[in-house]
């Protein structure tokens, strides 16, 4: 007869190890980096009612003992125009390549893909794909079922989840439904890590958040953010970023009249980086002209989109 302890350490050998990568997918604005922020429990990706606010593919890790999924958050599909754009369907394009199991988000009243190129390979695709349709908070039952209707001839082999990323709801469910599809797999990455990206980045992206709310038209997408210093002690954290701007006229509207403009940003910036870290934070920005950097290969690159 078997001996409990050898049971039970037989059973716990037996319980596989899940792992791999969920790449969430859509266009612009439809709630990709509300929902990936909704699984992993923290604000890592910005989020704004504007088109294209995340330009980078962001990690956010969620681990439990017998599982670690992978969740890539990834800018909103566009035909690119410049190059900057032209990286970020770059980094679309290997969320396709490298996903165990795709997340393709749509919003509610929405038709097709901007791009139909990309929405070929999610018909196309042979790695399992879930379409889930968001903000179903603001339509009616009866709106619903018609589009689930819709999305279901264009994708008979998908299955769908009406979700509402913002008011949590059937987020549990597509998780668990996750598990069920990932393969097994030891862990990528050590347990206790919940994205591969480092403070820095953060603070990018939270200063550039405030800039995509508080500057109209193009002005945001001429911006990149760039911290230089970031020091920290025991009870503080010193912060010296740059907001890079393409062109001279473009510096003046960021600063503003008297440097109100800027102020506004760096209070609002400030208060979101001590909710964030968990600590009083000291934040400096100044503002710089770097030509037509969203054109320009090696700034990209020292930007982090190549
Ligand atoms: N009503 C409603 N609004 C939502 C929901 N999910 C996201 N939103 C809002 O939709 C807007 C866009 O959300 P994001 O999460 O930034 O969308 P995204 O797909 O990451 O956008 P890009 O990064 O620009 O591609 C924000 O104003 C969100 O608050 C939802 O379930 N219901
Ligand atoms: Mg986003």
């Amino acid at each position: 007869m078997l001996q409990p302890r050898y049971i039970l350490r037989k059973l716990k050998m037996e319980t596989p190890h899940k792992s791999g990568f969920v790449n969430i997918i859509g266009n612009p604005n439809v709630g990709k980096s509300t929902l990936m922020n909704a699984f992993v429990g923290e604000k890592l990706s910005i989020i704004t009612s504007k088109a294209q606010t995340t330009r980078h593919r962001i990690l956010g890790i969620v681990n439990g003992d017998d599982f670690q999924v992978i969740f890539s958050d990834t800018p909103g599909i566009i035909k690119p125009a410049y190059q900057l754009q032209q990286s970020m369907m770059d980094f679309v394009k290997t969320a396709f390549e490298d996903a165990d199991v795709i997340l393709y988000m749509v919003e509610i009243g929405q038709k097709g893909l901007k791009d139909e190129n990309f929405f070929k390979k999610i018909q196309q695709s042979k790695i399992p794909v879930l379409l889930l349709i968001n903000k179903i908070d603001t339509a009616s039952q009866e709106a619903l079922e018609e589009q689930m209707a819709y999305w279901q001839e264009l994708l008979p082999r998908t299955e769908i989840y009406p979700l509402s990323a913002l008011e949590n709801f059937n987020v549990q469910e597509v998780f668990d439904r996750i598990i069920e599809l990932l393969p097994e797999a030891p862990p990528y990455y050590p347990k206790d890590q919940l994205t591969d990206r480092p403070e820095r980045f953060f603070v990018n992206e939270i200063i550039r958040e405030k800039i995509l709310l508080n500057y109209k038209k193009e002005i945001p997408y001429a911006v990149e953010v760039e911290t230089e210093e970031f020091v920290e002690d025991e009870k503080i954290i010193r912060i010296r970023s740059v907001i890079m701007v393409e062109r001279d006229s473009q510096k003046g509207i960021i600063i503003g009249h008297k440097g109100t403009a800027l102020k506004k940003v760096g209070v609002a910036a400030r208060a979101d980086l001590e909710k964030f870290f968990g600590k009083q934070v000291h934040l400096e920005l100044f503002v710089k002209v770097n030509k037509d950097w969203r054109s320009k290969a090696n700034q990209l690159k020292r930007f982090g989109y190549q």
